[in-house]
């Protein structure tokens, strides 16, 4: 746990580090406080310290930097069919994203099965309806298999006494060597922001349906990928106070994810197509 509490606080600074690194000349960066949890390391719940170790204030007896690329890579995973990232296994500035971890105001645990990681992260531009596609996010990855592959997210919608069509969609785009796998949507559609949308009212749910392109379809999103080919997969804010878990792709072929209206993703299918933090074990 503690582990877990450290990694959390890297990725904040990761972040944060990298946003301020690639912002010049950008002085619209809004002044959010950081609420970055300085007393994340309280419960040490092991009391007991061995004899032969009279100095229990080491913290931690690893002090060499931690690489930026292998704490992105702890927050993503690889199946052999699927790709699943945490929202925040992004190198993009967050910029109108914030990061919300276990111990923040605003942490989204209402649920038995609370954020993934305890992180999530919530857009706060525009407005709650909609918007411009605003602080976009850049996933890259390699395709495990060749394949149509559907993207759904893990979604929960902070409505405030909002519509149930409120703070519910992002916009996604595809960038690399694919072509589209749904007769819905051009392979243009795909590359060009469009509308994602889903629904968990006040409760972690799912984001499963594209909304637009050129026949205005609202419909699933799938996209034929290229095992061993690189990807850019873009997620942009929509609407404020939507709050975005994890992102999963996988291979239809093979994998079957339950969906729908409040249907949480994360309990309704096996534990494996959620990125599991898997460096920090
Ligand atoms: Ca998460
Ligand atoms: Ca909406």
């Amino acid at each position: 746990m503690k582990k877990k509490y450290y990694l959390s606080a890297l990725v904040v600074c990761l972040l944060f580090n990298l946003s301020s690194c690639s912002s010049d000349g950008d002085t619209s960066v809004d002044p959010e406080t950081e609420e970055v949890d300085e007393n994340a390391t309280d419960d040490p719940t092991d009391e007991e310290v061995s004899p032969e170790t009279p100095d229990p204030e080491t913290p931690d007896p690893d002090p060499e930097p931690t690489d930026p690329e292998e704490v992105l890579d702890c927050l993503k995973t690889f199946g052999t069919n699927y790709v699943v990232f945490e929202a925040e296994a992004t190198e993009s500035p967050l910029d109108q994203w914030e990061l919300i971890s276990k111990g923040d105001a605003g942490y989204l645990d209402k649920e038995s099965l609370g954020p993934i990681n305890e992180t999530h992260l919530e857009f706060t531009g525009n407005n709650q309806g909609s918007g411009p596609a605003t602080s976009p996010l850049e996933y890259v990855f390699t395709a495990p298999s060749t394949g149509a592959y559907k993207l759904v997210m893990r979604l929960y919608q902070r409505l405030e006494g909002a519509e149930e069509d409120k703070s519910n969609d992002v916009y996604i785009r595809m960038a690399g060597n694919f072509t589209t796998a749904t007769d819905k949507y051009t392979t243009e559609d795909l590359e060009t922001d469009l509308k994602f949308f889903g629904r968990g009212v006040d409760q972690w749910g799912g984001v499963y349906s594209g909304d637009g392109g050129a026949a205005h379809n609202k419909s699933a999103i799938l996209y034929n990928l290229i095992e061993g080919e690189e990807y850019t997969f873009t997620m942009s804010g929509r609407s404020k106070n939507a709050n975005i878990d994890y992102i999963l792709f996988y291979d239809t072929k093979d994998i079957t994810i339950q969906t729908g209206a409040n249907k949480d993703i994360a309990e309704l299918n096996d534990a494996q197509y959620r990125p599991d933090w898997d460096c920090n074990q």
